[in-house]
């Protein structure tokens, strides 16, 4: 299903994401466009199809240069939490985004956000904390110790990726700030900028939802040690797209709850709102744990498509797993709550 589907309800708009499976066509036939034009029944249409549309079909390659400027960034080499699943290319992980901030195409936060300006940046740490914090661009790059975390990240519209990381965790950040003893969650907040972020000023292009971005944890799922504070993708500072400069990495949980560039973190006791949950509230629940046995109301959570070499266009499609398969480490902050009420 595509951003198109997700939300709306009835309307079933075609893209190349609506493909059935069956007719995902082998790789040999990708590789000669006429045989693909006719693979997906567009015959003669083929050349009427919008470009963008062409554009995503046939690119199985690096497009244009990002005008972005990241920087090599020095960190840990993998440890204990590198999974061997192979790596999803850096040319799919900054050019397949959701950032509805720059629009809700996939490939519209790289074309819409390379002119992104992130300095001067602050991000706030504040709430029920001893010591407020606040973080200038250059304190997210120095103040901690940066690790590389090579984590599987799966979308609600059922996609994923494995994406290598870089960056610290949140309870480093949640304990320099000394955590009060009445806090229970932590809330997250998105810059809200309309004059950069083009989706916050036309309803359409923002898909609906109230910005700013917003999203929350439950203290203790925060201060798992998988809970991520990610500055830097392979090795260089983020790309705007992936949420420049600092985003959070909730691996076990739906894509949409790793919310992108951030400007607040705010503890509190009491669940803060999040803003996929705002928008369809029956279908985006608080929690938005992976879970293969519990679907979205109008598609199956069972198997998700790994984008490879070739996009989404050749994903595999894989079996999910619970939790996306880091329940050894999460599986135990869920064991007296009953994961279909509380998606
Ligand atoms: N502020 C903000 N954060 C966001 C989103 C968004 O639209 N706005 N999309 C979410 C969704 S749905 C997913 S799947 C991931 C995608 O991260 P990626 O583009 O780095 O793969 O970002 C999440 N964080
Ligand atoms: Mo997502």
């Amino acid at each position: 299903m595509t951003h198109n589907t997700r939300f709306t309800k009835g309307i079933k708009r075609q893209s190349a994401w609506d493909l059935a499976d069956n007719q995902v066509t082998p790789e040999a036939v990708f590789k000669d466009r006429r045989n693909i034009v006719k693979a997906l029944g567009l015959g003669a249409l083929g050349a009427s199809i919008p470009g963008y549309v062409q554009a995503g079909l046939f690119d199985f390659g690096n497009k244009s240069p990002s005008t972005f400027t990241t920087s090599p960034l020095k960190f840990a080499q993998p440890t204990a939490f590198a999974i061997p699943d192979p790596l999803t290319p850096e040319s799919k992980v900054t050019r397949h985004n959701n950032f509805y901030e720059f629009g809700t195409s996939k490939q519209d936060p790289f074309d819409n956000a390379q002119g992104f300006n992130v300095n001067p940046w602050s991000l706030q740490i504040d709430g029920l904390v001893d010591k407020p914090i606040t973080l200038d661009l250059d304190d997210l790059t120095k103040r901690f110790a940066l690790e590389e975390r090579r984590y599987r990240l799966r979308c609600v519209e059922a996609w994923s990726m494995v994406v290598p990381w870089v960056g610290f965790s949140l309870a480093s950040l949640l304990k320099e700030a000394g955590v009060k003893s009445s806090a229970t969650h932590v809330a997250f907040e998105t810059l809200f900028d309309p004059d950069q972020m083009p989706g916050q000023k036309n309803r359409l292009m923002g898909g609906g939802i109230h910005y700013p971005y917003v999203e929350g944890l439950t203290l203790e799922e925060a201060m798992n040690p998988l809970a991520f504070l990610a500055i830097g993708l392979y090795g260089k500072t983020l790309p705007p797209q992936n949420g420049a400069p600092i985003r959070l990495v909730v691996p076990w949980k739906y894509g949409f709850k790793s919310i992108k560039s951030i400007v607040k973190i705010r503890v509190m006791d009491k669940q803060p709102p999040t803003s996929w949950n705002q928008l369809a509230s029956h279908e985006y629940g608080f929690y938005a744990n992976v879970n293969p046995e519990v679907d979205h109301p109008r598609w199956s959570q069972a198997s998700e498509r790994s984008i490879g070499e070739g996009g989404l266009f050749s994903a595999k499609r894989i079996p999910t797993q619970m939790f996306n398969g880091y329940g050894e480490q999460v599986a135990g902050l869920y064991k007296n709550l009953d994961l279909r009420k509380y998606y």
